[in-house]
């Protein structure tokens, strides 16, 4: 049974594993046995990051890149197939959000959120996905939202490119399941990260909404991704296409109760 999810041997870039979500999701493919690659586009925070990894004994290695600039991320990609070996894994992680009302954003900043949620996960799995077509093999988990299915006060842009991000899901696991690689999604509910940090705040009212809106009452922590990653990363998940798995402690089965019950 462990063999299933055994991720041995096999070499898995994250895209912006720096830190939160990635970081954790990272982690748990290096549990299940991967090799980590991991991509971010801050030197500091990479040197902080790859200590942290290596002092909890992962085997890790950084390439510092922007995945919206295709030369730059074709260049690395090929440059981590040599020196590290054939990517088996690819996680499309890195991502932002801007938080304002849709009348008062500027498109540029529109377009910026658009193209770090869509577009970079595009260039990526483009460039990635040539090398597992040859091979006949290979994993590609997009990181989607609430927000690929939900609307939000102040949030369009992130929420008209993780709905975007969903569809460039099933339509690359359309394009390539038949080359035996598997693309789906993890769309998390409302985890406790720097992302999530300026909302959660003890008695900022949207953290009292977060945990009454959430079945299971309280925000996610990050390592409740991990098993999910694996599962799409492995070999139990080999005839699984096109699909995005909510890990949100029930958010997407309920309209939700009054605050005072
Ligand atoms: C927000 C949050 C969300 C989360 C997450 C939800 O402002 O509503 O930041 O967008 O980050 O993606 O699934």
């Amino acid at each position: 049974m462990k063999n299933l999810f055994d991720l041995t041997g096999q070499v898995a870039l994250i895209t912006g594993a720096t830190h939160g979500l990635g970081m954790a999701m990272a982690k748990g493919l290096g549990k299940a046995g991967a090799t980590l690659v991991i991509n971010g586009n801050t030197p500091a925070k990479m040197e902080k990051a790859l200590e942290n990894y290596r002092q909890e004994g992962y085997t890790v290695h950084g390439y510092l890149f922007d995945v919206t600039d295709e030369a730059q991320a074709a260049e690395n990609i090929a440059q981590i197939e040599q020196q590290i070996g054939p990517i088996d894994i690819l996680v499309n992680n890195a991502g932002m959000i801007k938080r304002v009302p849709a009348l008062e954003m500027e498109v540029a900043e529109f377009r910026k959120v658009l193209d770090v949620d869509v577009t970079g996960p595009f260039i990526m799995s483009k460039h990635v996905a040539r090398h597992m077509v040859e091979r006949r093999r290979g994993k590609i988990i997009n990181i989607c939202s609430m927000m690929s299915e939900l609307g939000r006060d102040t949030v369009s842009a992130y929420a008209a490119a993780k709905g975007g991000l969903k569809m460039l899901t099933r339509n690359l696991a359309t394009e390539w399941a038949k080359y035996n690689v598997q693309v789906n999604g993890i769309g998390p509910g409302y985890f406790a990260t720097d992302q999530t940090a300026p909302i959660r705040v003890d008695g900022h009212p949207f953290n009292e909404f977060i945990i009454n809106r959430t079945p299971a009452g309280r925000w996610g922590d990050p390592d409740d991704l991990e098993g999910t990653a694996i599962f799409l990363a492995s070999k139990a998940s080999n005839f699984v296409n096109g699909q995005i798995i909510y890990v949100d402690g029930g958010i997407l089965a309920t309209i939700g109760k009054p605050s005072n019950e």
